[in-house]
């Protein structure tokens, strides 16, 4: 087979020639080719089944082990200047990059099969979805990427029309960590991944295509490419309104995306609808409102902590057509992973007899399940509306113990982009490297913006303009913790209290203070109903400590400062006057029970 894009061919047949392949398979996304692909993994020994009575069609695979997160000291962003890939990125000069990675896949196909994997990220008739082929000699990553993107002949027309696409070549090469890379060329719209099989290095459409490289066209074109969540709250009048949330990985994205409310919310009426879990592309609309889609088909979840208390929704998607990667298994063969119930696993992500005594997860924490998003019981067709939907709250948040409140609206679109680009959050799993020091991850995009930061915290402040009506903007704080590191706040289906009173706020309807950082509740604009909260924590929760709130904006200064001579005098602005703000304030300023509700400007 091959296409009528001679751009595509000559595409393919030159990446032939480079890993000398025995055969060339253009995927069709049909079921038939998934079948015929997974019997094969199975032969191979690349997939698991699982049991096919408690997990009918669901099937395990499991990672080199030193090959189970992604891996950014060894991604690449290669523009031809450096520094327009910022000091957020490692820069390769484009030429020498292609050569280094170039040799790494000469002859690295023998004795393998070429897949092409035509997909779109967006709904296939969506004028914000972007196409991408990529070219992979994994079948793992085939049967992912069939899952998390419209994947098969659909995108091949599209890109047959629109006769352009984004080069993604794969190889998993020999999983060797010292030959492996990631590269991005932005201005070729090429990436290269060489060595890894696992998620972000492997699946290219995801935070490759979709955050790397479309950040950057999405700055060329005006709009912005986010790791954000897309979650639909409905209230019991049947308001939907649309909340985009950026969270680094590995902090709870999922579960806020398909966030079961608590009993009495539920009774009340309320719902939620998952449009998306990590990925958020936004465009501002006729009617001067930001309208989003989620690129992304499917779900690629952190399994551990997954369970019916958790996250219910997440757990029912994963008992049919599901693919895991490095969980534990049951002795009767059903997936397995720390938080998920009391059961004590056979044996562990590597395939080893489990010995519970020996204190380390029988799943690798970062262990994966995949699944096509139409497998979710909060599943909304808006997910599927080409016009996206209209947000009208995007929430910044990070995990972190101290400092952070509960909740902040920002004043105004600037405040807000000081506040996502000063984000800070304990590190996880999710990428190699010490697990929980706090580092700076504005909008969530350190290991993802394919440029350079100041450029892109410009572009975000250019969305404010004439004629727009922006969300509002919020920071939130799920992970705050006692002295004893106990959680303050229960978090999970109970985050709905604060998504309740930060679409009031964008509807002019709930009550705030103004602070020095911004505009907190007070306990009483809060619904805590039904909530047994110690009054103390919820003081904590709540309160501006503004010494250490002080110290940290003197850290923003600094870490703006990284960025330099390319922040924008605006967002330094910001940061003088919330310095200023908090040179006025002393103390903790504590939370007050009562208050005069104060009004905003609706903007849906
Ligand atoms: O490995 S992925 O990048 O796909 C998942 C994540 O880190 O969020
Ligand atoms: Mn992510």
């Amino acid at each position: 087979m091959s296409s009528s894009l001679p751009a595509l061919d000559q595409w393919v047949a030159e990446v032939a020639r480079l890993t000398s392949p025995d055969r060339i398979h253009w995927c069709d996304g049909s079921d038939a080719e998934a079948r015929e692909l997974t019997r094969q993994m199975l032969d191979s020994g690349e997939l698991i089944a699982l049991n096919p009575d408690s997990h009918p069609d669901c099937h395990l695979h499991r990672s080199d082990p030193d090959d189970v997160a992604r891996v950014e000291h060894l991604t690449f962003v290669c523009t031809p200047q450096r520094e327009d890939a910022g000091p957020n990125n490692h820069w390769l000069e484009p030429a020498q990059a292609h050569a280094r990675i170039d040799a790494l896949f000469a002859g690295c196909m023998r004795g393998r099969t070429l897949y092409v994997v035509p997909y779109c990220m967006g709904p296939i008739d969506s004028p914000l979805a972007r196409c991408g082929v990529e070219i992979t000699d994994s079948a793992y990553v085939v049967a992912n990427m069939r899952k998390m993107t419209r994947m098969g002949a659909p995108a091949l027309a599209r890109i047959e029309r629109e006769g352009h696409f984004v080069k993604g070549l794969h190889s998993t090469g020999e999983l060797d960590p010292e030959r492996r890379y990631i590269m991005h060329f932005p201005h070729e719209l090429t990436i290269k991944s060489y060595g890894s099989g696992y998620g972000g290095n492997a699946l290219l459409g995801k935070k490759c295509h979709a955050l790397r490289i479309a950040s950057w066209q999405a700055r060329q074109e005006g709009w912005l490419a986010e790791h954000m969540l897309i979650v639909g709250i409905q209230n019991p009048q049947g308001d939907i309104h649309y909340i985009a949330a950026a969270f680094p990985s590995a902090c709870g994205k999922t579960n806020l995306a398909m966030l079961i409310p608590p009993e009495s919310y539920r009774q009340a009426g309320w719902k939620v609808w998952t449009v998306g879990d990590d990925i958020c592309w936004m465009q501002p609309g006729a009617d001067g409102r930001l309208w989003a889609i989620n690129p992304e088909a499917g779900f690629f979840g952190v399994a551990p902590g997954t369970s019916q208390g958790t996250n219910r929704n997440a757990l029912a998607m994963l008992d049919r057509d599901a693919l895991f990667t490095n969980v534990a298994v049951t002795g009767d063969n059903q997936p397995w992973w720390e938080g998920l119930d009391d059961r004590v696993p056979a044996l562990d992500w590597q395939g080893r007899p489990y010995d519970r005594a020996s204190g380390t997860p029988a799943a690798h924490p970062n262990s994966r399940f995949t699944v096509s998003m139409h497998n979710c019981p909060s599943y909304t067709d808006e997910a599927e509306n080409p016009a996206g939907v209209p947000i009208s709250a995007i929430v910044f948040g990070g995990r972190r113990r101290h400092l952070a409140p509960l909740v902040v609206e920002a004043c105004d679109w600037t405040h807000g982009v000081l506040i996502g680009a000063s984000m800070a959050s304990e590190t996880t799993a999710a990428a190699t490297g010490k697990v929980g020091v706090v580092r700076r991850d504005p909008m969530a995009m350190k290991p993802f913006c394919g440029y350079h930061f100041g450029d892109y915290w410009a572009h975000w402040l250019s969305f404010d303009r004439p004629g727009v009506t922006l969300p509002k903007i919020f920071q939130v704080n799920w992970f705050r913790r006692d002295d004893d590191g106990r959680f303050l706040w229960p978090g999970f289906g109970e985050n709905l209290r604060v998504l309740e009173w930060i679409i009031a706020r964008c509807r002019g309807q709930a009550g705030a203070r103004d602070t020095a950082i911004g505009r907190l509740p007070d306990q009483d604009d809060l619904n805590l109903d039904g909530l047994d909260l110690d009054a103390a924590d919820l003081q904590a929760l709540l309160a501006v400590d503004a010494d250490g709130w002080r110290e940290e904006a003197e850290a923003i200064a600094r870490h703006l400062d990284g960025f330099q001579p390319r922040v924008p005098p605006a967002l330094l602005h910001e940061r003088e006057r919330l310095a200023q703000a908090l040179a006025a304030s002393t103390g903790t300023v504590a939370a007050e029970p009562t208050t005069t509700p104060t009004t905003a400007p609706s903007p849906a």
